[in-house]
């Protein structure tokens, strides 16, 4: 199949699961055409049949902001047409979505061209549900040919919040097992932290929705009971705010801010436990990337993390905000050895279910129902 994917190239896990798609789907025999403003970040070494398209923004004088919108719309169009592209795939459905349809719409007399819309999180749950944007949202997912949601929690709250219609599939985020495994390197672990000292890890891009300050302040408490590092991964809004936070707590110097990284998998490697206090949380594909490398989960309980995160298995789950409790949690476990392997190897082990083998054929089951138009109602599981 020829597929158009879009997304956001920045970090952050739309994009993040958009080009991991694309590039499985490549390795699978499919021709694949990235269209976004530019290059996505996990896309660095382009392998197989991958084509990047970007979407040039017009600069004439009398706009002040740009028509993303539709300057992505017209690429869409133009790769659609001379790249005969079969399907658009778009990951978030602000303003994606609407570019598709507005692609899909002028593209309809002499291309039938299939639109599968993706949503992740926060398009439905936070910017999307702003009054203004709302018909639009919704409109533009119910016009979608297909659409896909990454967990049971996002598929209910698009359902009940903007009252949609169309049925929406439920297609997991997805890890790479291999490429995120446990490898042993004890040099860059004692890059972090001396011998039995334990480390735990955080990555986000720091936003609101993701409480880093709560990471924080859990941490705070645990290494009062056991000497540890807290290694803080990636950047956004919050982080002066935890930097500030760890200076008054007189805990800088056992945080390191690490910035935005691309060897994640090796320093996943290195940690013990993974705190994740989001307040909001579609999936949590970091946390399936962290599990993926052996590592447990401490997270809260909101949004799609009880469909991934087993509590008292691969790790614990507490109320939103409950830093005790994710605290005492995080400390049950980092203080048992024996109980830290075995909640590494069920981590290990539930990640292995949500692998490339496992979800990648549940997406090219779905574009394949979109070409034959098969019944209204697909189970493509
Ligand atoms: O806010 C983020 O975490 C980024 C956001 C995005 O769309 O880029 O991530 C969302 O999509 C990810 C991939 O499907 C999910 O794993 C994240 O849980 C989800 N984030 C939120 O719902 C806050």
């Amino acid at each position: 199949m020829k597929i158009g994917i879009t997304c956001y190239p920045t970090y952050g896990g739309s994009g993040v699961v958009a080009t991991e798609l694309g590039k499985a789907l490549a390795q699978r025999g499919h021709q694949i055409h990235f269209i976004s403003y530019s290059l996505p970040v996990r896309l660095e070494n382009i392998v197989g049949d991958v084509f990047f398209h970007e979407v040039e923004m017009s600069q004439y004088p009398l706009f002040d902001f740009p028509l993303y919108t539709d300057s992505l719309a017209s690429k869409m169009i133009d790769v659609a047409k001379y790249h005969d592209l079969d399907i658009l795939h778009v990951h978030y459905a602000i303003p994606h979505a609407t570019s598709a349809y507005i692609a899909k719409q002028i593209l309809s007399p002499t291309k039938d061209i299939k639109v599968i819309t993706t949503l992740h999180g926060t398009d439905v749950t936070l910017v999307g549900l702003e009054p203004s944007f709302l018909p639009l949202v919704k409109f533009s997912i119910e016009q979608s040919d297909y659409v896909t949601s990454v967990s049971r929690f996002l598929q209910m709250k698009t359902y009940t919040m903007y009252n949609v219609e169309k049925e929406i599939h439920v297609i997991p985020n997805f890890v790479d097992i291999n490429r995120f495994k446990r490898t042993e390197n004890s040099q860059f672990r004692s890059r972090f932290s001396s011998e039995g000292e334990k480390v735990i890890v955080h990555v986000s891009n720091f936003r609101a929705v993701k409480r880093v300050p709560d990471v924080v302040r859990i941490f705070d408490i645990i290494r009062k009971s056991i000497p540890s590092k807290l290694l803080l991964v990636g950047d956004g809004p919050d982080r002066s705010e935890s930097e500030r936070l760890a200076r008054e707590l007189g805990i800088f110097d056992d945080i390191r801010f690490l910035g935005k990284q691309t060897r994640l998998p090796e320093i996943l490697s290195a940690a013990d436990l993974m705190l994740m206090p989001s307040q909001s949380e579609s999936f949590g594909l970091s946390a399936l990337e962290a599990m993926s490398c052996s590592v447990p989960v401490v997270s809260s309980s909101t949004g799609g993390l009880p469909e991934l995160v087993v509590h008292g298995e691969t790790g614990y789950i507490a109320e939103l905000g409950d830093v005790q409790r994710m605290a005492k949690y995080a400390l049950e476990l980092l203080g048992d050895d024996r109980k830290l392997e075995l909640f590494r190897q069920n981590a290990r082990r539930r990640a292995e279910k949500f692998s490339e083998d496992i979800i990648i054929p549940q997406y090219e089951k779905l574009y394949e129902v979109a070409l034959n138009e098969a019944g209204a109602s697909v189970d493509v599981k």
